[in-house]
């Protein structure tokens, strides 16, 4: 195994050092073989988000030559699975390890084993705590606060003129995950920046799941009704279309009743969106395999890379819906 050293500097362009040995630095130990053994510790499979993102990590690592072998865990949104697959990861000296991290915090020892080891860290989508940014190369991934923003712009605008203040329910991701925390920051804040004179009913978890959405939307309304609240955020397409499944079976219309804003835009997000179901999507991006392979193979052999690379996305709303519709990949 090769030793590489990475000492952290702090944000913007992270210098990385030469492979310790200025041999073969494009091919992996572990394999046995040229090209690199990378080391993926998923998130789990919680939505057709995830799903497609671990699709095209695969495929872009099974048609790259310069991938030897992609070790593929998924951590089914546990934390503790995920930090054991890194520690594998280490003791089988991968040449890259890429992490998903399921929640933003807990990370320092692990990801310490990692730089001790030599090993560096690329983080795929999920972002985790500023405190510990030195122990990691770059991260590739959407900008959640962004999306955020703009879900909140949508919000602001659209019940701008809502005398009686607009009554909001919130449907979080996963405690502590980047995305549950930021895509909430940058709605708020747009909100507050705005001016818009609104109320959060209720703001709880459904873990980025379509049963615990749904779950947490029966048990809202079975406490509360659905009279005068006027909008639900939910931060992904699944707890949104778990949530509409529980307004429809309680007898309501979602899209009219109550306005809904989904992030990620899988096809069957879109759908809901086309059968009037849902009023507002923000884009998140799952597919970026092949970029992240770039930056794989570009962190291995040492180059300098940006401390965050976003993913492109785009918002819709219901005009857009049925054309945006048959381009969806996921
Ligand atoms: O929005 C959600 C998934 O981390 C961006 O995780 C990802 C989020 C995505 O479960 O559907």
């Amino acid at each position: 195994m090769k030793r590489r050293t990475f000492a952290g500097i702090g944000a913007g362009v992270f210098l990385l050092p030469l492979a310790a040995c200025g041999d073969d630095s494009d091919s992996g130990d572990g394999g046995g073989g040229d090209g690199l053994v990378v080391g993926f510790a998923q998130v789990g499979a919680e939505s057709a988000w995830r799903t497609a993102n671990s699709t095209s990590v695969q495929d872009a690592a099974a048609a790259d030559d310069r991938i030897a072998e992609l070790k593929f865990v998924d951590a089914q949104q546990d934390q503790e699975k995920q930090i054991e697959a890194v520690r594998n990861f280490i003791t089988q000296q991968v040449d890259v390890i890429v992490l998903a991290p399921v929640v933003e915090t807990g990370w320092t020892d692990v990801l310490q084993e990692a730089a001790d080891a030599g090993i560096p860290v690329v983080l795929a989508d999920r972002g985790i705590e500023a405190a510990d940014e030195d122990l990691y190369v770059t991260r590739l991934g959407s900008d959640f606060v962004a999306e955020g923003r703009s879900a909140g712009e949508w919000a602001a605008t659209t019940f701008a003129d809502d005398a009686d203040g607009t009554r909001i329910l919130e449907l979080q991701g996963t405690t502590g995950s980047a995305p549950a925390n930021d895509r909430k920051t940058g709605f708020f804040e747009v909100l507050d920046a705005e001016g818009l004179n609104y109320e959060i009913v209720d703001s709880q978890s459904g873990n980025f799941t379509a049963e615990e959405g749904k779950s947490v939307m029966e048990t809202f309304i079975t406490t509360h009704g659905l009279d005068g609240i006027d909008l639900l955020y939910a931060h992904n397409d699944e707890m949104g279309l778990g949530a509409i499944q529980a307004i429809e079976e309680a007898g309501f219309a979602p899209g009219t009743d109550i306005q809904i804003i989904i992030v990620d835009g899988s096809k069957a997000g879109f759908q809901a969106g086309v059968d009037g179901k849902l009023n507002y999507i923000v884009e998140c991006n799952p597919v970026f395999g092949e970029q992240l392979m770039d930056v794989v193979v570009q962190v291995a052999d040492g180059e300098s890379v940006e401390k965050f690379t976003p993913v492109e996305e785009g918002v819709f709303d219901a005009t857009q819906f049925e054309a945006e519709l048959p381009n969806r990949q996921f």
